[in-house]
C-alpha cells in the first residue's frame, strides 16, 4: 500500500466516498443488499458499496416502489455498515417525501455511518427506471433543488455526499432538459450528478458527458449498456461507475438452481460441493472473533464447555436390566442415567458433550449430545473408548464416567479449577479391603476438612488390572469419583500421554486410573478436590436401586414431591 492508499483507508467512510467522487480516476461501486453481500463486496476489493433500492427491496421480496419503508431500508443499511467498513452510497430514491423527509433521512444516515445518499428527481412513490420509464412523472426542478439544499444544510459531517440523479433521459425529456436539471442540481449543492440511461448503447451518456464538460463529478449506471468497454467511460471523464444489481441477480440464479435441484432430486448430494460450505458462512459472519471474545469475556467455567462421557459398557452385575440398553440408559427416577449427567453438565454451561457408546449404542438418546461409538467395546477398556473421542478434546474438557449422579457444586468446583488436571476424590470412602473395587485414591495429603483451600495432589489411583503397588498397602485417602477436568495446555499433555499408552500392547485393557497414573508418572500435578459423599456411582443392582432416591433429592421440589412413587418404581425396574 502506498502512502496515498493508506491515507485513503484510514479516512472516514464519508471522506473516502467524497474522495472517490472527486478523484480524476475512474472508480467503481458494487451493489450490496444486506450484511452478507456487503462483506462479500469488501472482500472482492471494491472501495465502496451502492445500497441499491432495487436490490434491497428485492431481498425483502417487495417491489421497487417504496413498498419497504425508509426505516426498514435504513435498518438494512445498518447491518451492511456493520458487516463492511466500506463507504456506502444509499440509493435513496426520491428521498421518501419532501425536503423535510430528506433532512431527516440525511441525519439518520449519518448516525448509522452511511457515507452519502443519491436522490432522484421523480415523484414519491417511485417506480424503477427500467419499468415504463417514459410514463413516469419527473419532480418539479425547483422543488427538487430545495430537497438537495435541505439535505446539504442538515448534514453535520462535511464529507457526507448528496448525489443528484437526473431521470430526464429515462423519462424521454431529452438532452437539454437533462443538462438544465443537472446544472440546477449542481448549483443547489449536489456533490455529484448521476446521469441515468436505459439505452443499450452509451451514446446519450457520452453526449451528456461531453456537454457537461467536467463541471462536477458524473456517476453512471451501465446496467443496460453493459457491453460498453470500461475504457470508454474512462476516456469520457466519468467519475464513478455503479454495478447496480449484479449480486442480487447472481444470488437469485444460484438460489433458483439449487432450490430446483434439491426439490427434484430429494437429496443434498448433488449440490453440496457446488455451494458455499457452512464454514464459509461462519467465516463471513466472523464466527472466530466471537469465539475469541467468549474466551475473553465469559467466566472461566462457562468458557470450558466440553465433556467426554465414557458410556460403552453394559455394566457388570447389571446384566439382568441391560438386555436392551447400556447402563447409561437405565431409568433412574424416570429418566435415563445419562440424562441426569447431561443435565448436570449443561447446568454448568458444559454444553459440548461427546458420549462414547459401545454396548447397545443404538439405544442411547442422542438429544443434546454427540455420540461416537467404540466399535471394539467388547474387547477393550475405558482408555480405548476415550481414544475414540480424543479428537474431541478441543478445549477445556471434563472426562467423566457415564454412571454418575452428583450434587451440582461438585462439577461447578471442578470446572472452575485453574489446574491443568483436577479430579474429585470422596474422602468418605476409604475401605479398600475389597480388592475388586478400583478407583481408590492416594493423595499428597488427606482430607483435612478444616484446612479448606490447601492444595492436594493425586499420587495414585487403583486400577482394575494392576498388581498391588506399594502405595496400595496404605489406607487410601478416598475414592476417585470418575471425573477428570483437563484445562488449557493440559489437553495436549494428556493427548501425548494417551498416545504413549496406546503404543503399549496391553492398551486395550487399560482403564482411566491407568491414565491418571501415567500422567502422574509423566510428572503432571493432578489437583485433588475432596468431597464427602454427595454423589453416587451405579456399579451394581444395589447402586441402581438406591440411585432413584439420590436423583430425587436433586430434582426441583415440585418434581421430587410429585415423583415419590416413580422413584420406587424406577428403582424396581
Ligand atoms: C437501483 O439499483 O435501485 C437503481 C439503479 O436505482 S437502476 O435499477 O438501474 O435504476
Ligand atoms: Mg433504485
Amino acid at each position: 500500500m502506498n502512502a496515498r492508499e493508506s491515507a485513503f483507508v484510514s479516512a472516514s467512510r464519508s471522506a473516502r466516498l467524497r474522495q472517490m467522487l472527486v478523484s480524476n480516476e475512474l472508480e467503481f461501486m458494487m451493489e450490496a443488499h444486506n450484511g452478507l453481500s456487503a462483506r462479500i463486496v469488501r472482500e472482492a476489493g471494491f472501495k465502496a458499496i451502492w445500497g441499491s433500492g432495487l436490490a434491497i427491496s428485492a431481498q425483502f421480496g417487495v417491489r421497487d416502489n417504496n413498498e419497504a419503508s425508509w426505516t426498514q431500508v435504513v435498518d438494512t443499511l445498518e447491518f451492511m455498515a456493520d458487516a463492511s467498513d466500506l463507504p456506502i452510497l444509499l440509493d435513496g430514491d426520491t428521498g421518501y417525501g419532501n425536503f423535510n423527509n430528506v433532512r431527516r433521512l440525511v441525519r439518520k444516515l449519518e448516525q448509522r455511518g452511511i457515507a452519502g445518499v443519491c436522490i432522484e428527481d421523480k415523484q414519491f412513490p417511485k417506480t424503477n427506471s427500467f419499468i415504463n420509464g417514459e410514463a413516469q412523472p419527473l419532480a418539479d426542478m425547483d422543488e427538487f433543488c430545495g430537497k438537495i439544499k435541505a439535505g446539504k444544510d442538515s448534514q453535520s459531517d462535511e464529507n457526507f455526499s448528496i448525489v443528484a440523479r437526473v431521470e430526464a433521459l429515462i423519462a424521454g425529456w431529452g438532452m437539454d432538459e437533462a443538462l438544465r436539471r443537472a446544472e440546477a442540481y449542481r448549483q443547489a449543492g449536489a456533490d455529484a450528478i448521476l446521469i441515468h440511461s436505459k439505452l443499450s448503447r452509451p451514446d446519450e451518456i457520452l453526449e451528456f458527458a461531453r456537454e457537461w464538460a467536467g463541471r462536477g463529478p458524473l456517476v453512471i449506471v451501465p446496467t443496460k449498456y453493459y457491453s460498453t468497454p470500461t475504457e470508454v467511460f474512462r476516456e469520457a471523464g466519468i467519475s464513478t461507475v455503479i454495478w447496480a444489481n449484479h449480486l442480487i441477480r447472481a444470488a437469485t440464479s444460484a438460489m433458483q438452481a439449487v432450490a430446483k435441484e434439491i426439490h427434484s432430486s430429494e437429496t443434498l448430494v448433488n449440490v453440496e460441493d457446488s455451494i458455499a460450505a457452512v464454514n464459509e458462512i461462519f467465516r463471513l459472519q466472523d464466527a472466530d472473533e466471537y469465539s475469541e471474545a467468549e474466551d475473553r469475556y465469559l467466566s472461566s467455567g462457562r468458557a470450558a464447555g466440553a465433556a467426554i462421557v465414557l458410556a460403552a459398557s453394559r455394566g457388570k452385575g447389571l446384566e439382568a436390566v441391560t438386555e436392551d440398553r447400556p447402563k447409561v440408559m437405565l431409568p433412574i427416577a424416570g429418566r435415563p442415567l445419562l440424562r441426569w449427567l447431561v443435565d448436570a453438565f449443561k447446568k454448568q454451561s458444559v454444553n459440548d458433550i461427546t458420549v462414547v457408546g459401545g454396548y447397545r449404542a443404538d439405544a442411547i438418546d442422542t438429544a443434546g449430545i454427540k455420540l461416537v461409538v467404540n466399535e471394539r467395546h467388547a474387547q477393550t477398556g475405558e482408555l480405548a473408548s476415550l481414544a475414540c473421542a480424543a479428537d474431541k478434546l478441543a478445549g477445556d474438557t471434563v472426562i467423566s464416567y457415564g454412571d454418575l449422579l452428583f450434587r451440582s457444586y461438585i462439577l461447578r468446583d471442578l470446572v472452575e479449577s485453574e489446574a491443568a488436571f483436577s479430579v474429585v476424590v470422596d474422602s468418605s470412602l476409604t475401605d479398600a479391603e475389597n480388592a475388586s473395587v478400583r478407583d481408590f485414591a492416594w493423595c499428597s495429603a488427606g482430607d483435612d476438612r478444616g484446612l479448606f483451600g490447601n492444595k492436594v495432589t493425586l499420587r495414585h489411583v487403583s486400577s482394575g488390572q494392576e498388581a498391588t503397588s506399594a502405595i496400595a498397602s496404605q489406607t487410601p485417602h478416598g475414592r476417585w469419583m470418575g471425573l477428570l477436568n483437563v484445562r488449557g495446555e493440559g489437553r495436549e499433555r494428556l493427548q501425548a500421554v494417551l498416545a504413549k499408552l496406546q503404543a503399549r500392547p496391553d492398551f486395550d485393557s487399560l482403564d482411566m486410573p491407568a491414565l491418571l497414573n501415567a500422567l502422574i508418572e509423566a510428572g503432571e500435578a493432578i489437583e485433588v478436590q475432596y468431597v464427602h459423599g454427595h454423589w453416587r456411582g451405579v456399579n451394581d443392582l444395589d447402586d441402581f436401586r438406591r440411585a432413584g432416591d439420590f436423583a430425587h433429592a436433586q430434582a426441583p421440589f415440585a418434581a421430587a414431591v410429585g415423583n415419590q412413587t416413580d422413584a420406587a418404581s424406577g428403582a424396581a425396574q
